[in-house]
């Protein structure tokens, strides 16, 4: 199914797009579907992205998962947390991205904003993006006013007032301005809403700097206005035609923030909760000319946009990146898309010591593997699961479908790992490609650390490509990503 999908993705970009295109993703933190004013409230002011949702593809059932770290790691990945998640601010070194693949495939890389990935040390340059300007490399570091920021690998500790967001934009501009000639691959997880909610330098308190949650409002706008510059600064390159701009948030609003509906509708802050309130986000697609105003009320997941971004610039997915993401490639260009996705599934645990959360959701009812069972279109807040002695015939099918997603997402641990060879012989400057099937064939996780005794003689990279660097023996370990199944290939250098 996985290759239909690839083909399908392939015949639709050639068909369209004349040369490499541009990518723009951006992920507003903490910000629901209904915090854009377009999504039916008047609780915040978007007018950015409300021209952005007007002129492109809005689409209306867009999720995230309910925190920062469980977002970005599907986001980035294309998988199921399941497969690769290891605990908060993390990101393990062993994961490919889709910086990765967009290096690979000759475009510029950029990570301007939030990471937050950074327990080991590591920053976006070990995941594939050419350039970055961070905050949150530690998580104590101040992220707004006289914020602290990793760019390129120094440690900029900015001492004159200056605003994280607003340098985060900057440098974003900058890379769109002196990448206008190649393709680039932007991604823009931007630093606002989350907390601390303290006056945007647009505010007569932004000197005193002080928390208070009535900066909210006032922060939204500020994001908006970041967003439309980064649209504003491709218009004025001349890159919005071949630019796709994706817009995102990356989980529900924080408790304090209700959003009311047009309708007076209160809609909570859900974020850490897997209702609808933490995960329902905004996601908009535009690019001029090819995409059409419209909208759409197919289920995409995170782990959709990985797919659906590779798909749009023609890269291909390789086999060791698994990933369980959908294309929406053919509803960005309002098409059908052949391959529907029928249910959401959410592995939800953000530190190992919490209980696992796990759900399938449908847009109409969501499913957890307690045996909860909601009607979230008329019981969003989930207050009352429906007993399945009262339940309709389509509840009944609803039900089993969604069961059966949980089944199909029950761990499979790794068996075995077999080496294609026992030993390895190589020359100097030689690279190779070393293979390891996984046992059994549906294991859950499927991804591999690879690590070499002797970097001078042999360096690894994390596809399992080896490059010989002098005359020596080494040994290659490959580690299951459990860590519970391990083999060691000898490699000789001549
Ligand atoms: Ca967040």
């Amino acid at each position: 199914m996985r290759g239909m999908i690839y083909i399908f993705g392939c015949l639709l970009t050639m068909g369209v797009f004349a040369k490499q295109p541009n990518v723009v993703l951006i992920m507003a933190d903490d910000l629901s579907h209904y915090s854009v004013a377009v999504y039916g409230s008047k609780t915040y002011s978007t007018p950015n992205l409300d021209r952005l949702a007007n002129t492109g593809m809005r689409f209306n059932e867009a999720y995230a998962l309910p925190l920062c770290t469980p977002s970005r790691v599907a986001i980035m990945t294309g998988m199921n947390n399941g497969r690769n998640y290891i605990g908060g601010h993390s990101l393990e070194l062993s994961q490919v991205t889709f910086g990765e693949l967009f290096r690979d495939a000759g475009y510029a890389t950029c990570f301007a904003g939030k990471w937050k990935l950074s327990v080991d040390g590591s920053t976006p340059g070990d995941f594939g993006f050419d350039e970055y300007a961070i905050t949150e490399y530690q998580v104590s570091h101040p992220r707004f006013k006289n914020a602290v920021m990793n760019i390129n690998g120094e440690i900029v500790k900015h001492t004159k007032g200056e605003y994280g967001p607003d340098v985060a934009n900057a440098f974003a501009l900058d890379f769109l301005e002196r990448n206008k000639d190649k393709p680039f691959f932007l991604y823009y997880p931007m630093i606002l809403i989350h907390d601390p909610h303290t006056p945007t330098p647009d505010s007569p308190k932004y000197e005193a700097n002080e928390y208070d949650n009535a900066n909210v409002p006032d922060m939204v706008h500020y994001m908006d206005m970041l967003a439309g510059n980064v649209i504003d600064r491709l218009e004025e390159l001349g890159l919005r035609e071949n630019t796709l701009v994706i817009f995102t948030g990356d989980n529900g609003n924080k408790k304090v923030n209700t959003v009311v509906l047009n309708d007076g509708t209160q809609y909570g802050g859900g974020k850490g909760w897997l209702k609808d309130e933490g995960v329902h986000v905004p996601m908009i697609a535009n690019l001029p000319g090819v995409v059409p105003v419209g909208t759409n009320d197919d289920l995409i997941d995170f782990t959709d946009v990985l797919p659906t971004i590779c798909d749009y610039a023609g890269i291909s997915i390789p086999p060791t990146v698994p990933v369980d993401g959908i294309s929406f490639l053919p509803q960005i260009l309002g098409r059908k898309n052949p391959v529907l996705r029928t249910a959401i599934y959410d592995w939800y645990r953000n530190t190992p010591k919490q209980e696992l959360q796990e759900s399938a959701f449908n847009k109409e009812y969501r499913l957890y593997s307690n045996g909860n069972f909601f009607s979230v279109k008329d019981d969003f807040k989930e207050k009352s699961a429906l007993a399945i002695s009262e339940m309709t015939e389509r509840q009944m099918d609803i039900h089993r479908m969604l069961q059966a997603a949980l089944d199909d997402h029950a761990l499979v641990p790794v068996a075995k790992l077999i080496p294609e060879e026992q030993s390895v012989k190589m020359h100097v400057g030689e690279q190779l490609q070393l293979g390891i099937k996984v046992l059994p064939e549906n294991a859950t996780q499927t991804t591999l650390r690879w690590k070499s005794s002797n970097d001078a003689v042999v360096t690894v990279n994390k596809w399992g490509r080896l490059t010989a660097g002098k005359k020596g023996n080494a040994g290659i370990t490959v580690t299951s990503f459990d860590g519970n199944r391990n083999v060691c290939i000898p490699v000789s250098v001549q």
